[in-house]
């Protein structure tokens, strides 16, 4: 993966000059999503984990803005005023006098950015104002009884009245470009367009309310997009005012986006919008000093996992933990747009493919309604109920794990990392951060080919599997060819010897650099200045500097070799207990590997 120092050492200074140029041009960058500093599910990911780089570009030039949630304000916001700025302080004096809530301040995660978090409560008294003025401008109603879409309105209209009063507050006349997140910020966003603010706007959506929707149901998708009646579907779900707000942001927007090119595609048919940019999804990529660490952190939390697994097992531990393999999925509980189904049943398969040759409990927890609990009926139908023949044993563990947890007493990262394989066969994932996480900490993991992460390493991996990517089919594949491909990928893992998964976890750490946003921030760099360009042709229509140059930096080298010609030089999996005992082998393990694959990953064109 090239980065901007390969490009050219003082490119990097000037593109990370902390907000010099934009200060200079008198540019002002707000991204407004619901899950700045209100931790939620995974756009919050997307904006924490990005908040450094784009610090790193813009400095004080740049402000998110969220809704205000006390307990998470308490615990990682330090609140100030922008002393700084007289124009921002005088907008938010003015709330402040018309009796809104609105703080300031530092979010203390990498980058400390800056963050303006109304409460939403305290514009509710303007409500029906509000809801009024949507009717007239563009007859969207909003049912009184949907309490997410009125905080919708009053978020969307709180973030306006903010950014009106900031720009009328500034002289010379600013240039601000405001990045809106999703549907519920979508208000914000098509508001800006209808009192012709005069701001320059992107949306991006990370799922398309419909496409959840129809997705969660049974039916086919992703070969079905362009055959839906999308206002009769919305509407038969009770969601038709939250699409028309989706679609109103998505049609308003200077620069519609999208995660991925799968959700691109979704949103053309769905939305009747196409994306003009894609914006993949990065990570704060922590790289360790020696290749070795992160394997000896693979092996001290696997040494936490086994130790829970002796308890859980108490009575029925009858197989060896030095043989075990943990296997695991995590995420949202959407059962099958999670492909929790397709997991279960191909675990069934696995479990009988294995056998050739009481009963401990599966579940953690006491489940509410365990009787229509759709993991549990899953494992009661595939008859996993670890019993003693059973050579797959399962665990539901259906809480967020923490350090302070008394059964298992790891945070996810750790038990992420004691594990073997994350298995992620989702049927709805526009990204899915969950396989990019295992990839950045050296764990192989299975996606699709209907997620945004699968395609995108499809995409740039030449032989993802022989990185420890293992894409699914569930695009052009039946259930049940899916469901028997994840088995047999499951079994055929399970044949690796020892040295073989240290040298795949060698291989899958060293895909890290591709999903670092100190390479994919550049994309978001992109949509902003497309915004720009779009809306002040005059000043920007021409310009040719950096973007253009810098856009192509993300992409890897093209390298000849294919780790898969590599793939016969691994050691052959009968030998079993092959493992390397000293530091000096583990490094010369990862020497060897990294001889046989030419170093980096080898992508394909970007
Ligand atoms: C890491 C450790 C090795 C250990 C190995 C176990 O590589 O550094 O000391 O032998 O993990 O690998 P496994 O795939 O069997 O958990
Ligand atoms: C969405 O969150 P989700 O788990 O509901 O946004 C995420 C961030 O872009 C994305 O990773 C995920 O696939 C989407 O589904």
């Amino acid at each position: 993966v090239r980065t901007l120092k390969d490009l050219d050492p003082d490119l990097e200074d000037l593109f990370y000059d902390g907000g010099l140029r934009a200060s200079k041009r008198n540019q002002w960058f707000f991204e407004v999503a619901w899950e700045v500093a209100n931790k939620v599910g995974g756009i919050h990911t997307v904006i924490r984990t990005k908040a450094a780089v784009t610090v790193d570009e813009l400095g004080d030039q740049y402000y998110m803005i969220g809704p205000y949630v006390e307990q998470f304000v308490r615990m990682e916001v330090e609140v100030c005023e922008p002393t700084h700025n007289d124009a921002m302080m005088k907008a938010l004096q003015h709330m402040r006098q018309h009796g809104m809530k609105v703080v300031f301040g530092r979010w203390l995660i990498e980058g400390t950015p800056n963050v303006i978090l109304f409460d939403i409560g305290s514009g509710a008294c303007k409500l029906n104002e509000w809801k009024n003025e949507l009717w007239e401008s563009s007859h969207l109603g909003i049912p009184w009884e949907d309490k997410e879409s009125n905080d919708a309105v009053v978020f969307g209209y709180l973030t306006v009245w903010f950014l009106s009063k900031f720009k009328e507050n500034m002289s010379p006349e600013p240039c601000i470009v405001a990045h809106f997140h999703e549907w519920i910020s979508g208000v914000g966003l098509f508001t800006c367009h209808t009192r012709r603010l005069g701001i320059s706007t992107i949306f991006t959506t990370h799922a398309t309310l419909l496409g959840r929707y129809l997705s969660a149901g049974s039916c086919d998708l992703y070969n079905n997009l362009h055959t839906f009646s999308l206002d009769k579907e919305a509407g038969n779900r009770g969601i038709y005012h939250r699409y028309c707000i989706e679609r109103a942001a998505a049609h308003c927007a200077d620069v519609f986006t999208t995660v991925s090119e799968i959700t691109g595609l979704e949103a053309e048919h769905l939305l009747k919008r196409k994306a003009d940019l894609i914006l993949p999804n990065g990570l704060n990529v922590q790289k360790f000093a020696a290749l070795h660490e992160f394997q000896n952190k693979h092996a001290l939390a696997k040494e936490k996992i086994n130790d829970f697994i002796r308890g859980h097992f108490y009575g029925h531990y009858d197989f060896d933990l030095d043989k075990t393999l943990y296997f695991f999925i995590a995420g949202r509980y959407e059962f099958s747009n999670k492909g929790a189904d397709v997991f279960i049943e191909a675990l069934a398969r696995l479990n009988y493919m294995l056998k050739r040759c009481n009963l401990p409990p599966i579940c953690t927890h006491n489940v509410l309604n365990d009787d229509v609990d759709p993991v549990l009926c899953a494992f009661r139908r595939c008859q996993l109920f670890n019993s003693h023949q059973d050579r797959v044993k399962v665990i539901f563990h259906p809480e967020f794990l923490n350090s302070t947890n008394p059964l298992f007493g790891l945070d996810y990262e750790e038990f992420v990392r004691g594990c073997h394989l994350g298995v992620f066969p989702s049927y709805y994932e526009p990204w899915g951060y969950t396989p990019a996480e295992c990839t950045v900490m050296g764990i192989p993991s299975v996606t699709t080919n209907l997620s945004g992460f699968g395609c995108f390493m499809q995409q740039h991996i030449q032989d993802p599997q022989s990185y420890g990517i293992y894409i699914i089919d569930r695009h052009f594949k039946s259930v049940e060819d899916s469901v028997q491909q994840l088995a047999q990928c499951m079994f055929d893992f399970s044949h690796l010897s020892r040295r073989q998964r240290i040298i795949q976890r060698n291989r899958t750490e060293r895909l890290s650099d591709l999903l670092d946003w100190k390479n994919l921030g550049i994309y978001y760099h992109k949509a902003r200045n497309m915004a720009l360009q779009r809306t002040h042709p005059e000043l920007y229509g021409n310009s040719s500097e950096y973007p253009d140059g810098i856009n192509k930096m993300p992409k890897p080298q093209s390298e000849p070799t294919s780790p898969s010609a590599s793939r016969s030089s691994s050691p052959p999996p009968s030998l079993d207990d092959d493992e390397p005992d000293s530091e000096e082998e583990k490094q010369e393990l990862s020497k060897i590997e990294t001889e046989t694959t030419s170093g980096r990953a080898t992508p394909v064109n970007h």
